[in-house]
């Protein structure tokens, strides 16, 4: 389609084509991000920074944008008459919607909640499934593997709001028009280079690594000298959704990694509200996206607010740090 068409449109024109995809529920949700998109905007200016002085159902505590945006979501996709129910990032249980919905929403509604504070790049994540029993909604519904997903996306709330998307037809992009509070197409069919010079991970966590990442990161650091006869660069916003915009954008790996500080937790990032929808862009972008050992989207799902260790971004970058947890 052509450049500048509305996501409305585009995403009409493909649910007319096929009814499969979860149209009136992306629109859905493109425009509560819209309504998230006004309130990061206006920031100290709407009273909305800072801690909202509670905690989550994971004992981080939530600033109020959390909880805000939270809300609009929960508000502007519950009026969505195929929504069958929501869990979120930011609540403990699920949401029930309609009773005759039948896609389930999932979302971390505000991502990279330490970067609200100091205008730096944050971002709505979101994931849908097909519900798949016709009985009452329960949890158990929403435990399905990333590659179950029949849409996912992101919107960034960065110098431009830009909502990227897939149905597994391709990932398209949409920036948001102020003048006319559309968000208008900008690209479609992102591929992501196989090939990388740029790694982003939080060095600071060194110490605990994995061997593994460490002889990845280490034989980066290396450069020219080094195994890999290259200079690369480093990136680490520390918004998930920036830095996986960037690697769409212009190739990358993305490391949060397993480590030793807590043995017993499998990662930090959550595997329904961040790796499975942002596994499913990058691999639909031509990527890779692994826990190390295996690949994120066939991961069963066990609980809500599993976590799990998320490399991705470039394919032969993501191969070779597949390869080295595999012991080669
Ligand atoms: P959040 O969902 O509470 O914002 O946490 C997830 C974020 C990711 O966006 C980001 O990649 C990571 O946590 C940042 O972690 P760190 O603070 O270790 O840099
Ligand atoms: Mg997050």
């Amino acid at each position: 389609m052509s450049q500048g068409t509305t996501f409305t449109k585009y995403i009409t024109e493909l649910g007319s084509k096929n009814p499969q995809i979860p149209a009136s529920l992306l629109i859905s949700v493109a425009n509560a991000c819209k309504l998230i998109a006004k309130q990061v905007e206006q920031g100290a200016l709407a009273g909305i920074i800072g801690s909202a002085g509670s905690g989550n159902v994971q004992g981080e505590t939530q600033q109020k944008l959390d909880i805000i945006s939270n809300d609009i979501l929960l508000e502007a996709c519950g009026l969505d008459q195929t929504l069958a129910g929501m869990a979120s990032e930011e609540m403990e249980n699920i949401f029930p919607a309609n009773k005759n919905g039948n896609f389930l929403l999932l979302f971390d509604p505000l991502d990279g909640s330490s970067n609200i504070d100091v205008n730096v790049s944050i971002g709505t994540i979101f994931s849908i499934l097909k519900k798949q029993s016709t009985g009452e909604l329960t949890e158990k519904d929403f435990l399905q593997a990333g590659c179950d997903q029949v849409a996912s996306g992101y919107v960034v709330y960065g110098p431009q709001t830009t909502l990227v998307y897939t149905t597994g037809q391709g990932v398209h992009m949409f920036t948001l028009d102020h003048e006319t509070n559309e968000f208008l197409l900008i690209k479609e069919n992102i591929t992501i280079s196989p090939d990388t010079k740029e790694f982003a991970i939080n060095m600071s966590n060194m110490r605990h690594w994995d061997q593994p990442v460490k002889r990845y990161v280490d034989e980066c650091l290396a450069g020219t000298e080094g195994a890999r006869k290259k200079d690369f660069n480093m990136r680490w916003i520390a918004s998930m959704v920036a830095d996986v915009h960037r690697i769409l954008c212009r190739g990358g790996v993305f490391m949060y990694p397993w480590d030793k500080r807590d043995p017993s937790k499998p990662g930090k990032l959550r595997l329904m509200y961040e790796a499975n929808p942002m596994s499913f862009l990058i691999e639909q972008a031509g990527g890779a996206s692994v826990n190390g050992k295996d690949r994120i989207m066939t991961l069963p799902a066990e609980k809500l607010h599993q976590r799990v260790s998320v490399v991705l971004g470039s394919k032969n970058e993501v191969d070779l740090i597949q390869k080295y947890h595999q012991g080669s």
